[in-house]
């Protein structure tokens, strides 16, 4: 069966949130932040330490993005998915690649030097916080007059970007918050399938 490892709030929740919006079956491993330090066993599972951890049969992956992406296509046929055929695929390509390579990258940063080494960098926290806040224009401008990012449907798209937006409140950048990112992650967060994917907790 596919088991996906994770941790309270972490891009875990790009998988886990596809997984749940398509209905499938999976088993969660919940562990404590970060499980390089709290759960070191975890680091003979996945030499990085990092989260989400996929395993599907032979096949593990390390990349949420591309978890979800594998999710749609492996166990599709899903709506999620935009297929190649369709005008806003490399469209769809380019923001399931913005969401991890250009929004979460700068927040790592944040998360690193706010809660795990205060005092360290301090002047990384509002300086990435700024530069992630000025890679919001896109996501922004695309949203003006759009209910989704792709193929006027909710897709792997959304999950995959809003996740950001998402980590941002906790992160407590709040200038992230502009007003159509704001529209649009309110309806995505009322879903069903992202408030049990925020739900699930490491349990001792
Ligand atoms: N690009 C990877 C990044 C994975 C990653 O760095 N995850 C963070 C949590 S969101 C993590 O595991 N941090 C803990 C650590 O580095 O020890 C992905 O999208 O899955």
């Amino acid at each position: 069966m596919l088991k996906i490892y994770g941790t309270e709030n972490s891009r875990a929740m790009r998988p886990i949130w596809t997984a749940e919006e398509m209905g499938l079956k999976y088993e969660l491993i919940m562990m404590p932040f970060p499980p390089r330090i709290f759960m070191e066993d975890y680091l003979d599972i996945n030499m990085l330490g990092t989260v989400p951890y996929l395993i599907d049969g032979d096949i593990k992956m390390t990349e949420s993005v591309a978890m979800s992406q594998y999710l749609v296509e492996k166990y599709g046929p899903t709506d999620l998915r935009v297929m190649p055929d369709e005008k806003d695929y490399p469209s769809y390509l380019n923001w399931l690649h913005h969401a991890d390579a250009t929004l979460t990258f700068p927040q790592t940063v944040v998360l690193r030097y706010k809660y795990q080494e205060p005092g360290v960098a301090d002047a990384a926290i509002e300086g990435y916080s700024r530069w992630f806040v000025s890679r919001l224009k896109l996501l922004e401008s695309e949203l003006e007059n759009k209910k989704y990012l792709c193929s006027n449907r909710f897709t792997i798209a959304d999950i995959c970007v809003s996740y950001a937006i998402n980590l941002a409140g906790l992160l407590g950048i709040n200038e992230a918050f502009k007003p159509n990112i704001s529209r649009w992650t309110e309806m995505l967060f009322n879903r069903k399938a992202f408030i049990k994917s925020r739900s699930y907790k490491y349990e001792k």
